[in-house]
């Protein structure tokens, strides 16, 4: 073991904690925090990537190398551009709550990113507490056609800890992110997974001050190859670079009839001898599903 730690040394590796403006936080690989500049080419460095960095005579550490990435979680603005949220992600936790209520075409739009980062994915749904009081019978609905295609749903209570030990077994050897609605409870769960963290969420400060909504994504270290991030919430989401072939590949249930579609093109829209549209009239897959698909396929 080496005896002098990241703030001694001139170069190094490590991974982006988080980014505020033009700085950057990594966590070096003696597990120390280093503030970092960055190289205006190197402006996309994302919470999740792994970097090099080297010190200049001022005694500034400036990271000068993005590892390649495994993928990359980026989404539209409202201005029309790319946004890498994270990067490096072996896992999605999609957050949902029963109040604010669920949005399934929301939770369907991270599946999707889900499948072309080439990721697992998790469905959370929060507020078990608050289901008895806001959950319908669609949304029961809604969650058994997860289950049915193979995704797991988690139930969980952050005020009595309802769910977390499940979490913390799918995410192990994993880099997680939260993501979700804002007010669902993200940083709640973060909490809970990491006690020891103190992350900031929503609750009204004993000073009556303010809500502490996330800003920015966060990674945490939990040790043994687990990394969770915590990430801001979101109004919408949807991937930034979809067409057709991918939408369609983000309803894994599909995956058996697109082969036998009339047309090797085939949208699963119009198109006659479409074999997914017969499998969603049949009630092989869920119609609730399959017209959340054209609804998005008609949006793109
Ligand atoms: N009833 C109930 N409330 C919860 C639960 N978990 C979290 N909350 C509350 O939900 C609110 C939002 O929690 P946060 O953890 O800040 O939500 P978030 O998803 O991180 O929100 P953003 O950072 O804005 O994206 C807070 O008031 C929490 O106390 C739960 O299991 N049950
Ligand atoms: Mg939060
Ligand atoms: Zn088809």
């Amino acid at each position: 073991m080496s005896s002098t730690t990241a703030q001694e040394e001139n170069k190094g590796t490590g991974r982006v904690i988080t980014r505020f403006g033009a700085e950057l936080l990594i966590q070096c690989t003696d597990k120390t925090s280093l503030r970092c500049t960055t190289k205006r080419k190197l402006d996309n460095a994302a919470c999740g990537d792994w970097v090099d960095w080297q010190r200049n005579q001022t005694g500034t550490a400036r990271i000068d190398k993005i590892h390649p990435r495994k993928n990359a979680l980026t989404r539209l603005t409202y201005r029309g551009r790319a946004n890498t949220i994270a990067a490096n992600i072996d896992q999605l936790i999609i957050v949902s709550s029963w109040l604010p209520e669920p949005f399934w075409d929301l939770v369907d739009r991270y599946l999707i990113a889900a499948e072309m980062l080439s990721a697992e994915a998790v469905i959370v749904i929060n507020k078990q507490d608050l289901a008895e009081q806001y959950a319908t019978e669609a949304d029961w609905e809604a969650l058994a056609e997860y289950e049915a295609i193979g995704y797991t749903v988690l139930h969980m209570n952050t005020k009595d800890n309802t769910g977390t030990e499940a979490l913390r077994q799918h995410m192990r050897g994993k880099t997680n992110i939260l993501l979700g609605r804002s007010g669902v409870g993200k940083s709640s769960i973060a909490n809970r997974i990491m006690p020891d963290a103190s992350i900031l969420t929503a609750d009204i400060s004993d000073s009556g001050e303010g809500r502490h909504t996330t800003t920015t994504a966060t990674l945490y270290d939990l040790g043994e190859e687990v990394y969770l991030m915590d990430s801001p919430g979101v109004r919408d989401y949807a991937p930034d670079n979809l067409d057709a072939i991918k939408l369609a590949n983000g309803y894994r249930e599909f995956k058996p009839f697109m082969n036998d579609c009339h047309f090797s093109n085939c949208t699963h829209n119009h198109e006659p001898k479409c074999s997914v549209r017969s499998a969603a009239e049949s009630g092989s897959i869920s119609s609730n599903r399959y017209q959340r698909y054209l609804d998005a396929l008609n949006n793109l």
